[in-house]
């Protein structure tokens, strides 16, 4: 139920407002214009002639950020009188992007603004541009954190984001000679006008030392944490405002800072640097996100983090629980949390720790909170994805949690037992602990046995867990696993990104209505055949391909031709599984059948690349380089460059990303069967029009039942025929020797054509197809390259194609990630919203 207004209908007109409008809130043109020249003055300190770019950009954040934080004292207000039912989202990344244009959208008043920065004669695009993005995560999983939060507010259910205020992000990618070269981001120096930081709010955080057991008067046991190490977690808070609603949410992230400033006592002896470096020890531990997909060592520093986190988290929501409504006891009623993947599961033992040491409460009354409060999402099956700590370094960082651990496994454990009697093999597999080997706490396991709820993100990847990795507990009690399947906000995916197909949509589904109801896109469905829509939706596509043509001119210089090229894109992390490889593949048989036959009459298609690897993953970065080399070879070939080009984008991020979602014709969802736990960008490809070509992997599978098969090119094994090849024993070898053109295709990369001659540098890449292709690029090559020639015939069919196209829109709906926040509040939380109007 939405008690709101339609934003942009009701947007302020410029009619002066019947009672005088106050400058930090007026929704007027004249008030904005005022706003932003009082924010110019007297926040940046400047006039406007000696304004730089950054001055203007901050002078329009502040003004936009005063309309918020009005309606975001009401929220507060509201939720903290009413005890509204609150979820609390832990999650160690958010993959922001930028704030500005998102926040004009959610407010209702990007024209007026616009408007009003015309008259001031701003150059509203370039203040747009000047904002960097707070990348504070990897890829999909803290973009969907992103998402969660917008249509948290959207749907109006009270929310809190915790998570770290990292001081560099998500390394900038640069390129050079082809490689990726990282760049440390330094998103803060220039100050963020987002974020209020609130000093007072800050917690202590533990580590290292040891514990003491005693029995208190009651004779109850007790136990005392002595640590050697505290930290100070201070809190900065974001304000998330909702689409059309009056409901800000907030987003508080912790930074770590030393308890005071100088150790006294150490100070006092004499050893002042040794007081100083006491200081630095405790800031780093927010101060760079990890890459994931980075081999484990050296990882302290990453628990360090999570617990970081989780502890300020939780000691602030037993803290507003103690404000508001209190007794401990109804902890979990007033709150759930919900665990982003694994990295926040030590939350389990940390909230049992603080209810029975700090708050003198018995085991079995803390276990009742805990498992009642908790719920925890998967995001991979990938076995080297599963988050497992060395007892050994728990022992010595958090020695309290340990030992909480322990007795939840010992009570787990025997419940096992008393339901298998004498199935010991079962015990060990479902152990907190995993015995193999050097000794380590399994994390997933102790999310799942410390949650009410276990949830995967898409329907194959939540069934693909019941089957594998969380098969015993599936069996042991099954109402507790769901699936609910990612979703991406139209807010910042169509609307901010694709401003003409939003104004095209808008004049058939109805004056904003489908953004915050994405089902209503399928009014399109009905135009799908009319030519005059089909030419205008052309229209619009050609001119965000010219959009990003232009950009990737003048960032990297490959010149694209929008009109007659199809835009093939991949963009995401750069992984095996994700098959960027298979991509290139097809790429280097376009161009051997385009050197065999100069005249092949073909669709002529730019392939387009974006995505970082992570620093330590050589396979992934040699593939960057495969690319671009490759990219180097085509683009210099005049024999074939009229037809295909190749170009990388540097440093794809938010920001990048919502340069490429709407230029796509072709959207590249290639990853083996059973690997991808959703994927999201097929989503938002998919909302801007482009048709996937994809595996029955992930979120595809449902993209594929939405939109109908006939408007989805599917190709490749599934899940189980995967399983049992593996199963079977797979030879990568036969296929090599079985098929010339593939044989040819790889013999080519190694031939030396793309290295100058050099035939070493990309031959562990083939060895690796070769001989054991962990992916199968081998076996789904075939099928692919068979699909890809389909595509470029109905490509040949404008009127064909782009019905298609009409359709993949007219049926996203479900992929809203407000239906995903729907799913989450009705069938896992048990949270209302509390509508906040404006
Ligand atoms: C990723 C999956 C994606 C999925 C996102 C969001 C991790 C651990 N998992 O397929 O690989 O879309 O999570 O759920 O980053």
């Amino acid at each position: 139920m939405n008690t709101a207004v339609a934003p942009e209908t009701e947007a302020p007109t410029e009619v002066p407002a019947a009672t005088p409008e106050h400058t930090r809130t007026g929704m007027s043109k004249a008030s904005l214009k005022q706003a932003y020249i009082d924010n110019l003055f007297y926040i940046q300190g400047r006039f406007r002639e000696v304004a730089t770019p950054h001055d203007l950009y901050m002078a329009a954040a502040f003004t936009v950020r005063d309309r918020m934080l009005d309606r975001w004292v009401k929220s507060a207000q509201v939720y903290k009188t009413s005890h509204a039912r609150t979820v609390c989202y832990l999650s160690a990344e958010y993959l922001l992007g930028p704030h500005l244009a998102n926040n004009l959208v959610n407010l209702g008043i990007s024209e007026v603004a616009r408007r009003a920065g015309e008259e001031l004669d701003l150059d509203f695009e370039a203040i747009l541009e000047e904002e960097e993005e707070p990348g504070l995560g990897n890829g999909g999983l803290g973009r969907l954190a992103a998402c969660y939060m917008d249509s948290l507010a959207t749907v109006q259910i009270p929310a809190i984001g915790y998570g770290i205020r990292y001081e560099f992000g998500i390394f900038d990618q640069d390129i050079q000679n082809g490689w990726q070269v990282e760049r440390s981001d330094t998103w803060l120096r220039n100050g963020n006008p987002w974020e209020i930081p609130r000093p007072k709010i800050s917690f202590p955080v533990r580590y290292g030392g040891h514990t003491e057991h005693s029995r208190d008067q009651a004779g109850r046991s007790r136990v005392r944490w002595v640590a050697d190490m505290v930290v100070s977690g201070v809190a900065f808070d974001t304000p998330v405002l909702g689409y059309g609603v009056g409901n800000v949410n907030l987003l508080r992230l912790w930074k770590a800072e030393a308890p005071e400033s100088f150790d006294f006592q150490v100070f006092n002896v004499g050893d002042y640097y040794g007081a100083v470096h006491a200081k630095i020890e405790a800031e780093t531990i927010s101060k760079v996100l990890y890459p994931n997909d980075e081999p484990e060592a050296g990882k302290e520093l990453r628990l360090k983090q999570q617990y970081f986190f989780v502890s300020c988290s939780i000691q602030d929501m037993i803290r507003l629980h103690l404000n508001t409504v209190g007794p401990l006891e109804t902890f979990h009623e007033k709150f759930v949390a919900q665990l982003n993947d694994t990295h926040p599961a030590i939350a389990v033992a940390e909230l049992m720790r603080l209810l029975m040491d700090d708050h003198a409460m018995p085991w079995d009354a803390a276990w009742d909170i805990t498992r009642n409060t908790f719920c925890y999402t998967n995001h991979t099956l990938l076995p080297e994805a599963l988050e497992t700590w060395s007892v050994a370094l728990f022992e010595r960082l958090l020695p309290r949690h340990l030992e909480i651990i322990y007795e939840i496994n010992r009570r787990f454990l025997d419940t096992v037992r008393v339901r298998y009697l004498g199935d010991e093999a079962r015990v060990a597999r479902m152990s907190l602990i995993d015995e193999t080997g050097g000794r380590r706490i399994r994390m997933a396991h102790l999310a799942v046995v410390g949650s009410r709820a276990v949830n995967g993100v898409a329907a194959l990847h939540s069934e693909l867990i019941k089957t594998t990795i969380l098969k015993d507990f599936y069996e042991m009690s099954p109402e507790r696993f769901h699936n609910v399947t990612n979703g991406v906000t139209p807010r910042r995916f169509i609307v901010v990104s694709n401003p003409r197909l939003a104004e095209l949509i808008t004049e058939f589904c109805g004056h904003d209505r489908w953004i915050r109801d994405l089902d209503c896109l399928r009014d399109l469905e009905e135009h799908a055949e009319d030519p005059a829509l089909q030419a205008r939706w052309r229209e619009v596509k050609t001119a965000a391909k010219q959009d990003l043509a232009l950009w990737l001119s003048q960032h990297g210089g490959v010149v694209l031709d929008p009109q007659t090229m199809m835009f093939d894109i991949q963009a995401k992390r750069m992984h095996e599984y994700k098959r960027q490889h298979l991509n290139v593949l097809h790429i280097i048989r376009v161009y051997q059948r385009l050197k065999q036959n100069p005249n092949l009459g073909m669709v002529p298609r730019a392939f387009i690349f974006g995505g970082k690897a992570a620093p330590g993953y050589y396979m992934a970065k040699l593939m960057i380089k495969l690319i671009n080399s490759v990219a180097e070879v085509i683009n210099n070939d005049p024999q074939v460059n009229g037809f295909i080009r190749v170009a990388f984008m540097a440093d794809f991020n938010v920001k990048n990303g919502q340069r490429l979602y709407p230029a796509a014709d072709l959207s590249e969802q290639i990853s083996l069967a059973g690997k991808e736990a959703s994927g999201t960008g097929n989503m938002k490809f998919s909302m801007n029009g482009a048709l996937t070509v994809g595996t029955l992997d992930g979120a595809n599978i449902e993209i594929r039942d939405e939109v109908g098969a006939e408007n989805f090119f599917l190709f490749g094994m599934t899940a189980e025929e995967v399983r049992r090849k593996q199963a079977e024993g797979y030879r990568p070898w036969d296929y090599y020797h079985g098929d010339d053109e593939l044989r040819s295709d790889i013999d080519l990369v190694t031939s030396g054509l793309f290295s100058h001659g050099d035939t070493n540098l990309f031959r562990p890449l083939a060895d690796h197809l070769i001989n054991q292709d962990p992916f199968m690029v081998l076996a789904d090559y075939r099928a692919y390259l068979n699909c890809q020639d389909r595509i470029s015939e109905v490509y040949d069919r404008p009127a064909e194609w782009d019905r298609m196209s009409i359709l993949n829109v007219a049926r996203m709906g479900k992929f809203s990630s407000d239906r995903s926040i729907r799913d989450y509040a009705e069938r896992i939380w048990g949270i209302e919203p509390k509508p906040i109007g404006i």
